[in-house]
């Protein structure tokens, strides 16, 4: 059966297991539903005038279900963080942590230098801080920050220790591109989470649980479950973060509409790509504008396997929309030219079944489970590399810190669309060629790492670490 055919027969169940069949059964009854249900945006916390940033990782509570409250942590709130509005020049950061065990502040997509870098190596503990004085200096983009404790960094960021960052120039106007927050520019925060029959979330990873990575129940949009985006009649941009631990999104929507898209992990790209599908995985971002002009509800849905409602939409007259028409051309960059390639390394993302039972060594990379006092290898300082990841038994997400990379191939063939611009996590389902320029210092006591951004899979040892010096 064919996908179309397939949603023709299974939207109206899919949304009623969803919670979703008033957007099914029409507008009427949405509005109703939008108005209890509306997606919220994090609170925002612009910090282009101050060029100071505070956060502070807490624990907290949640009661995402209505079934009682769930044990959770965030930034500054209950859970998860609020979104940060970065420009580029000086920033002094402070990370407050009274969670209750340390906690890191992993900047996931700025390129600053290792000690910058809120690595495993970086440990706040328990009612301490930590105060990097930062230089951020790149292009815009959506980047994210989420703890990185090694062991702790799936059940932390499963917690909810994360956020997003909008980094700016300020130049979303000249390039026709929506950034009214929250009205036309919505942070979209994808997390599928695991709740008992109490409707408590809980994490507690079986042994099949670290072989996929942890999946969960039910999908939480920025830590709400059942919400509608409501939305102007005119171009949206969403900006989407798969903050799940484990599960690989391939979005699309319900009635086929295009997205747009406009930015993968670390900018814009030289003009938007109309795609069907979106493939995103564990620390992925993909900027996409779509078109509600004509009003129609519809419904932002995940495959493979059984396809699932993630996020609907309905239109609101009330809102005035701002752009109406998309931007025919961006400013990210088309052929990017590195500099001469100085080595090529090939990196295996190794998941050994044989070693897994013996007690969780099968997890490594190049056949090492990672380890906080060995550096792996190291990169010079300015130099260009050129790496071949493979992928063992499925598919993993591999994050590089401190750089941000071109996809050179997929499987011996070009990219696809969703890695055709600046990346910093790629998911490999094979292997893929990636090229970088490591212009971040890191030495040997706040080193980078790489790593399967499939959390259980980083925690047990499918991580390496490296200098740049
Ligand atoms: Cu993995």
């Amino acid at each position: 059966m064919k996908r179309r055919d397939f949603l023709t027969s299974a939207t109206s169940s899919i949304l009623a297991a969803n919670g979703l069949a008033s957007i099914a059964g029409g507008p009427a009854l949405a509005a109703t539903e939008a108005a209890a249900n509306r997606l919220k945006m994090p609170p925002l916390l612009d910090t282009r005038a101050s060029g100071r940033l505070q956060l502070t990782a807490q624990s907290g509570s949640a009661d995402f279900l209505g079934g009682g409250a769930s044990k959770t942590a965030g930034f500054s709130q209950n859970f998860l963080g609020p979104t940060i509005i970065l420009r580029n020049g000086p920033l002094a950061a402070e990370v407050r942590n009274t969670f209750g065990e340390a906690v890191t502040a992993h900047w996931h997509g700025l390129l600053v230098p290792g000690e910058h870098d809120g690595g495993p190596h970086l440990p706040i503990r328990e009612g301490g801080q930590w105060t990097p004085d930062m230089q951020i200096e790149q292009d815009p983009a959506t980047v994210w920050y989420h703890s990185h404790i090694h062991g702790r960094t799936a059940e932390q960021v499963n917690s909810g220790l994360a956020g997003v960052i909008h980094l700016t120039d300020g130049r979303d106007d000249q390039r026709g591109l929506p950034a009214e927050y929250g009205v036309d520019d919505l942070t979209i925060v994808l997390q599928d989470r695991r709740f008992d029959r109490s409707g408590r979330m809980v994490y507690s990873p079986s042994m099949m649980d670290l072989m996929h990575g942890f999946l969960g129940n039910r999908m939480l949009v920025n830590g709400q479950a059942g919400a509608i985006a409501v939305v102007p009649k005119g171009i949206v941009r969403l900006r989407l973060l798969n903050g799940s631990n484990a599960r690989i999104y391939n979005l699309f929507f319900e009635d086929s509409r295009p997205m747009h898209l406009i930015a993968t992990d670390v900018g814009f790209l030289p003009e938007p790509v109309a795609l069907q599908d979106l493939s995103l995985a564990p620390g992925e971002r993909a900027e996409i504008l779509v078109n509600f002009a004509e009003g129609a509800p519809t419904v932002l849905m995940s495959d493979p396997g059984q396809a699932f409602g993630v996020l609907p939409f309905i239109s609101d007259d009330t809102l005035t929309p701002r752009i109406t028409k998309l931007p025919a051309m961006l400013d990210g960059e088309q052929d990017v030219i590195l500099g001469p390639e100085v080595r090529t390394r090939r990196l295996s993302l190794d998941m050994g079944m044989g070693g897994m039972m013996m007690g969780g060594g099968g997890f490594a990379i190049n056949g090492r489970s990672f380890e906080m006092g060995r550096i792996d290898f190291e990169v010079a300082l300015g130099s260009v590399e050129r790496w071949i990841v493979r992928s063992t038994m499925i598919a993993h997400p591999f994050h590089v810190h401190g750089v941000r990379f071109r996809v050179l191939k997929e499987n011996g063939g070009s990219p696809r669309p969703e890695n055709s611009g600046w990346k910093d996590t790629v998911l490999v389902t094979g292997e893929a060629e990636i090229v970088a320029r490591f212009d971040q210092p890191a030495g040997p006591d706040t080193p980078f790492m790489c790593h399967c951004h499939i959390l259980e899979h980083e925690d047990a040892g499918m991580m390496a670490q490296f200098t740049v010096t």
